[in-house]
């Protein structure tokens, strides 16, 4: 009956609404009605709307519904080392990426988008990242990392890629989002996390000097290269990082 249903009607048994509600009722152990009200609020900033007509701007009022509340000071932002970092942060609960908040538990790897004169939520046929400047996908990551990055404080750590030539891109959204953010006093530290590869280390122009001139003079910046088996290995045991590195 479901299945006669789900094609009379034209619409998939499975869609957006209900990955968005299982993921964030399986994060927030059963709020519903809680989730029900983020999913209105996320909605409005793109249903309706033309696909690549969506600002930043319009995820505000959804950032101000769902603040972070993890401890700032145990802040993770990754860039090129995505699988790495998270594979990181599920064994040590010492460390949060935005994928481990519930707006990026809720989102991730999803894609969305609007169409003018309908309320519904698409997700086939949407603007891809290169695609528009403001799609609602790359609208919705780049307000949430910047938002992210606003709360930080203390220690913050990054986990970069030593196998690319630059494992600090301008252009990514590390760089343009989250970096920047990164403030003196509110902010003491930025840990990098260079994941061992054969073009970068931490003597690499690309760190000492892009990386670090891009960061506030005043936040102390310190590089650390780390064997990628031995940084998973370290992960079972409790050692994780080097001593020092991840506290305050
Ligand atoms: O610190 C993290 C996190 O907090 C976050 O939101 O931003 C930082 C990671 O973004 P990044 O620095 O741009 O790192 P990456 O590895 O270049 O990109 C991460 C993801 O963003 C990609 O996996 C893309 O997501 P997708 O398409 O696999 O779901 C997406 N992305 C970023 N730039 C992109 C892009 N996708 C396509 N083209 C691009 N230019």
């Amino acid at each position: 009956v479901g299945v006669t249903l789900g094609v009379v009607l034209n619409q998939p048994l499975w869609g957006f609404r209900e990955e968005f509600m299982e993921r964030c009722e399986e994060f927030t152990e059963g709020n519903k009605t809680g989730c029900e009200q983020i999913l209105g609020v996320f909605e409005q900033a793109y249903v309706g709307k033309p696909s690549c007509d969506v600002p930043l701007s319009a995820y505000d009022p959804l950032m101000t519904t769902v603040p972070f509340t993890h401890s700032c000071n145990k802040t993770m932002f990754w860039s090129e080392t995505k699988d790495l970092v998270h594979e990181y942060t599920s064994r040590n609960k010492d460390c949060f990426t935005l994928e481990n908040t519930l707006l990026g538990y809720c989102l991730d790897d999803l894609t969305w988008c609007g169409k003018e004169g309908s309320d519904e939520t698409f997700t086939s046929g949407c603007p891809g990242w290169e695609d528009c400047v403001n799609s609602p996908v790359r609208s919705f990551w780049n307000r949430a990392s910047a938002g992210f990055a606003d709360h930080a404080c203390g220690v913050a750590s990054v986990m970069l890629n030593g196998s690319l030539e630059k494992p600090f891109d301008p252009t990514s959204v590390f760089a343009e989002f989250e970096l920047n953010r990164l403030r003196a006093p509110k902010v003491t530290r930025l840990n990098v996390i260079l994941v061992a590869g054969e073009r970068s280390d931490c003597n690499s122009p690309n760190l000492k000097t892009d990386l670090r001139n891009a960061l506030d003079s005043r936040v102390q910046y310190i590089c650390k290269e780390v064997q990628n088996d031995l940084l998973l290995c370290h992960t079972y045991r409790k050692q994780a990082l080097p001593r020092d590195f991840m506290i305050v």
